[in-house]
């Protein structure tokens, strides 16, 4: 990565923290990716963006900006893309998900923080991390109390808007999401100096729903019987498709999806036959944060499905195409993103009718919610979806973890015996 360097520094950057986090990224991805068998090919270009994470895309969105292009770094699935791309600006993720950024969230952070939140603000105040650093405007929202909080911080550093999120899912609940998105559409006018059209609007919103097509093409083949793509490649597409250009993201994963019908079509496997079949459900993955499919698929099972964030909440639904008048753009808008079931709404049984209906399509074995440490909604939440799954004789293992790996000799042992059990 020593070609970006000038590009580092020229961001500000802390070039000796920095350093050490690219010293330890390429072995943690050979460690967990480059060791598995039969991958395919077509991971080749993923494998790609992670070599040069901090390098290619960066270096890209700079070129954009040169030429008047604005980045905006996003932290929720909720925040709708379209907006953006409709004036011609740029969307990435900004979710930390590494222990690396969470030391600096603590200076700034309750320690009782969840890790994501910790590690989100770290990156950005120690500029450990060219995507936080190259986004001109942060887009955040009121899902939980922690990042609520936190955007005032980020909000000294950053020029941020929050959308006002909310918390239940009636009538007039979705109309108030509509409203916010009119309103940061205006936020998004003014920011960029583009007009947001019916035109382009549409356009943006035919991009989005192609990109989401193509993410759950891949996801549709891992509903087969013979498992063409280990969970852990899978997550890793997911989780650079929040930084990837859409239309590049959607072009590789339907290159993807090719590769693993040819695959299903030839009974192609990357695991022996019976072996067990997971479902992971809660809290989002952010990259580089692997730990845990690392661990299940080291323990005998494969995981099949991620009912989270970096899973099938970001790409299920499509936003009704072709609407003529921009107040009807923004209620289909809101009415797609309410469909999204996160724990931050009361009350969100509708997540639980979502993790049935896959253990049945992906045929599950078994299922693993996790909960990032401090994340009090999914915490709760799992109260009443372990009981739901359990009504229903599907054997379910409630586990809380952090990015750290000291736990992971006892996640083994516990994930180990899930596994024989089923
Ligand atoms: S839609 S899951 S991306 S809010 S894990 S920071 S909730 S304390 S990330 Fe999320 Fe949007 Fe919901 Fe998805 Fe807070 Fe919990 Fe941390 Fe979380």
């Amino acid at each position: 990565m020593a070609d970006y360097e000038k590009m580092w520094e020229e961001l500000g950057m802390n070039m000796e923290l920095h350093d050490r986090l690219c010293q330890v990224l390429p072995t943690a991805f050979g460690d967990v990716y480059l060791s598995q068998e039969n991958r395919p090919e077509g991971m080749g270009f993923w494998d790609f963006v992670v070599s040069g994470i901090h390098g290619i895309r960066p270096a890209e969105l700079i070129e954009a900006q040169k030429n008047g292009q604005k980045v905006f770094g996003t932290f929720c699935v909720y925040v709708p893309d379209e907006v953006v791309i409709a004036a011609k600006g740029i969307v990435t993720g900004l979710c930390g998900g590494s222990q690396f950024w969470v030391p600096g969230g603590e200076k700034v952070l309750p320690k009782g923080t969840c890790p994501l939140i910790k590690a989100s603000v770290g990156a950005r105040l120690d500029k450990t991390c060219p995507f936080f650093r190259i986004a001109d405007m942060y887009v955040g929202e009121t899902t939980c109390d922690g990042k609520k909080k936190a955007w005032e911080i980020l909000g000294e550093d950053v020029p941020m808007h929050i959308m006002d999120i909310p918390q239940m899912k009636r009538e007039k609940d979705i109309v108030k999401w509509a409203g916010e998105i009119e309103e940061f559409k205006k936020v998004v006018e003014d920011f960029t100096g583009n007009k947001i059209t019916v035109e382009n609007l549409n356009e943006a919103i035919k991009i989005i729903n192609n990109k989401r097509k193509a993410l759950g093409r891949v996801f549709n083949c891992r509903k087969a019987a013979k498992v063409p793509i280990s969970g852990k490649d899978a997550l890793l597409m997911m989780q650079i498709a929040f930084f990837d250009d859409p239309v590049r993201c959607a072009e590789m994963c339907n290159k993807l999806a090719d590769e693993l019908e040819k695959r299903i079509a030839d009974g192609v496997s990357v695991c022996p036959e019976g072996t067990k079949r997971i479902l992971v459900t809660g809290t989002p993955l952010a990259i580089p944060n692997w730990k845990l499919h690392h661990i299940i698929e080291t323990s005998g099972a494969i995981v099949v499905c991620e009912e989270m964030c970096t899973g099938t909440r970001y790409f299920e639904n499509m936003v009704e195409e072709d609407l003529p008048t921009l107040e009807a753009q923004y209620m289909a808008l809101a009415r797609r993103y309410m469909k999204t079931n996160c724990a931050c709404f009361t009350p969100n049984t509708a997540r639980f009718d979502d993790i049935l209906r896959m253990v049945d399509e992906y045929k599950v074995d078994g299922v693993i919610d996790v909960n990032l440490k401090f994340c009090n909604l999914y915490d709760t939440e799992g109260f009443l979806l372990e009981r739901t799954l359990k009504e229903k004789g599907i054997p379910v293992l409630g586990i809380e973890t952090d990015y750290t790996d000291a736990d992971a000799e006892q996640l083994k042992t516990r994930i180990g015996a899930f596994i024989e059990m089923l």
